[in-house]
């Protein structure tokens, strides 16, 4: 697998400390009050920051966003996008994103397309994943028109995230949802990593709010972690119960492996 920046700044993270830990900002909502948080977040131990959301902006919003974090924090910031318009020149690398269980060929490949030359034109590191959305009421789902997976079917996202290695994608997310009451059980995410070849990054995300959900999803063997919701809800401070059950999870994932070998 040829990297590049991020993706390699990533990866060590991932196989220095056991995990990585992307703080999401949905420029719909980013208002005055976003450098503060940013410094917080930064402060509470997040390693990034995604860029992006389903519905809502336009791009000269998503550059906008990406430099007030810039001013604060020296962490990378990876755009996000729920489409064309969530591309921007500053941010430093692109989730180059298809939505696997989408039934509009817009949403796997065509949006792709579309943005493929502007990207290699303005030079952004372009991250290859495959995105699986779960359930059908969150933002995302609809937005992108997916066939219904539900949180508990792991045998279906299996099936996705597999068939996506095998076609050459770094990275599988799976996406509860922002905003979503729960988050996706340990099950799944366990059954997906156990499926997937050891180099695969797996990004988990949507409905984590608490350290204990952060921690389960890091021991049931998910390498990235992103949060958005509950600094909205709970103020930037929350990320520090997140960033600690990322860690608590990365040991006991550790300490398994070890008694394992
Ligand atoms: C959404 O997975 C992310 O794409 C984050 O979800 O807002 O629920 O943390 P939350």
């Amino acid at each position: 697998m040829r990297h590049s920046k991020i993706e390699d700044y990533i990866r060590k993270s991932v196989s220095e400390k056991g995990f990585f830990h992307f703080t999401l900002v949905d420029p719909e909502k980013a208002d005055a009050s976003l450098s503060n948080a940013v410094k917080e977040m930064d402060q509470a131990g997040t390693d990034g920051f995604l860029v992006g959301g389903s519905t809502g902006f336009y791009p000269p919003e998503v550059e906008r966003v990406v430099s007030s974090i810039k001013e604060v924090s020296s962490k990378p910031v990876v755009l996000f996008p729920g489409g064309v318009f969530g591309v921007a020149r500053n941010a430093d690398a692109i989730l180059f994103l298809s939505l696997l269980n989408s039934l509009s060929t817009y949403f796997l490949i065509g949006a792709q397309a579309q943005a493929a030359g502007l990207i290699r034109r303005i030079g952004l590191e372009a991250i290859p994943v495959g995105y699986i959305v779960f359930g059908k009421s969150s933002m995302v789902s609809v937005m992108g028109m997916t066939q219904e997976i539900e949180p508990a079917n792991y045998k279906a996202a299996t099936a996705y995230a597999l068939a996506a290695s095998f076609m050459g994608m770094h990275a599988i997310y799976l996406e509860g949802g922002s905003g979503v009451p729960a988050p996706i059980p340990p099950s799944t995410i366990s059954r997906v990593r156990s499926a997937l070849p050891h180099d695969v990054l797996l990004i988990v995300g949507g409905g984590i709010r608490k350290g204990e959900d952060a921690k389960a999803a890091v021991y049931s063997g998910a390498d990235v972690v992103v949060t958005g919701t509950v600094v909205e809800e709970q103020g930037a401070a929350s990320l520090k119960e997140i960033v600690e059950g990322c860690k608590e999870g990365a040991k006991l994932k550790a300490a398994r492996n070890d008694e394992a070998s």
